[in-house]
């Protein structure tokens, strides 16, 4: 019998070699060459150049392409949807607004699971458009406020948030004030809704829990090949607020907003329920705004070995084989259009390969143009901190992977624009 420590051995060896195998290029001169996907050409070869065709025929394929083979199907519809409003308070933010939580249930299967979205709106309109995104350790994280509930799922330990033994407590309330700009919203008359993503489903390679787990057949204990990951089951997640939201008087238009993974996250969504207003994609890189045949940064292998639950096991194909891919992520972001856009890069994040997200917002901005709106003119990158807004915006900033009150500010000066 092998000794443990061999196999142990054995074990880091394969990993090693599998992390070698997807070493990051940061070298632009080493970007292969390769064609990107053509967004007017169908899969068999057929043009399109009106938007109609595009709708009938073109991103009809191309959706079914990222359900097939990067995100994953949603394997049936719930049986039962519910929700229950747990408090509500008129004095919060400084008094300028008001504030919900809302617990929402899902059925299916038998099997329920909870969430809980934390609403801030103005005060002084009937009714406000409001960002919703998801936050990553706890709706308490986003604010001081001491009414916030602190959530009780799985939650990832880290020692600057102070969250250990996979449980918040008390000590993290106010922990990602940084990340939520919630009074600036507030004055320029835009509203919040956020929820902790881990209650949705729990961010770790294990499909016992969380949102896959209601939708098993008898004896199932992973979804099927092409069927969802957690990225797809987080979007499904947002729907589902969605489906709370459009409903709450209070509430006029929504827009998702997600910082990486939950970019990607935010992303999917918007590409499959035109419910949501508008899109934003801070830093979301591979598998999110990036282009993922330039290779730059982490690449399609690299995710899939880090992230083995993030999209749906077909994805796994393309890992090391970005050429044989049909499809590119400009495509994704083109089933958004012509809702608005926002696609944000950070230039110390190399990672997520800002110019990659860049072009990819270039290239779909031709679908924004067959609804005569807007997008990205020009392939050269705009300078650090100077934003390009149309219904198709980006901004590259400095500084590094992170949500800042500079990307808060492009993003409600876009918003107030287009939604107010
Ligand atoms: C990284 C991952 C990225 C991005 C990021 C995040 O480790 O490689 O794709 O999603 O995590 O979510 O912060």
């Amino acid at each position: 019998m092998m000794k443990p420590v061999f196999i142990l051995l054995a074990v880091t060896c394969m990993m090693q070699s599998a992390f070698t195998q997807f070493e990051p290029n940061y070298d632009e001169s080493k970007v292969p060459q390769f064609e990107v996907p053509d967004l007017l050409t169908t899969f068999n070869g057929e043009k399109i150049t009106k938007a109609e065709q595009w709708e009938d025929k073109r991103r009809p394929e191309l959706l079914r392409f990222f359900e097939e083979e990067v995100y994953g199907r949603v394997p049936g519809n719930l049986d039962a949807f519910s929700f229950k409003l747990l408090e509500q308070d008129d004095s919060a933010v400084n008094g300028k607004a008001r504030r919900k939580q809302v617990a929402i249930t899902l059925e299916k299967n038998k099997r329920s699971l909870n969430f809980n979205l934390l609403l801030y709106l103005p005060k002084g309109s009937p009714s406000a458009p409001v960002f919703l995104g998801y936050n990553f350790h706890g709706n308490h994280t986003v604010t001081h406020d001491p009414k916030v509930l602190i959530t009780d799922a799985w939650n990832e330990n880290n020692e600057a948030l102070e969250i250990s033994n996979n449980k918040a407590t008390e000590a993290s309330r106010g922990k990602r004030t940084n990340r939520w700009a919630i009074e600036k919203m507030i004055d320029a008359g835009f509203g919040l809704a956020t929820i902790y993503y881990g209650e949705v489903d729990p961010d770790k390679n294990d499909f016992t829990d969380g949102l896959h787990a209601l939708f098993y057949k008898e004896g199932q204990e992973r979804p099927e090949t092409n069927e969802w990951g957690s990225i797809a089951a987080w979007a499904f997640g947002l729907r589902c607020a969605m489906d709370y939201l459009e409903n709450d008087g209070d509430i006029s238009k929504v827009v998702i907003f997600g910082h990486s993974r939950l970019g990607k996250a935010a992303l999917w969504a918007g590409a499959t329920d035109n419910r949501f207003a508008g899109v934003i994609s801070n830093d979301s890189g591979c598998g999110g705004a990036a282009l993922s045949k330039r290779q730059f940064g982490e690449t399609v292998g690299r995710i899939n070995h880090s992230f083995p639950h993030w999209f749906a096991d077909a994805f796994e194909q393309y890992n090391g084989k970005e050429e044989q891919l049909p499809a590119d992520q400009h495509q994704l972001l083109a089933l958004i259009a012509p809702r608005p856009l926002y696609v944000a890069s950070a230039v110390e994040d190399q990672w997520a390969d800002p110019k990659g997200e860049f072009l990819a917002a270039y290239y779909a901005s031709t679908i924004y143009g067959l609804y005569g709106k807007a997008g990205i003119t020009t392939d050269e990158l705009p300078a650090v901190d100077r934003p390009i807004q149309n219904t198709l915006a980006y901004h590259i900033r400095s500084g590094g992977h992170d949500v800042m009150d500079y990307d808060w500010e492009q993003y409600i000066s876009w918003a107030k624009k287009l939604f107010n």
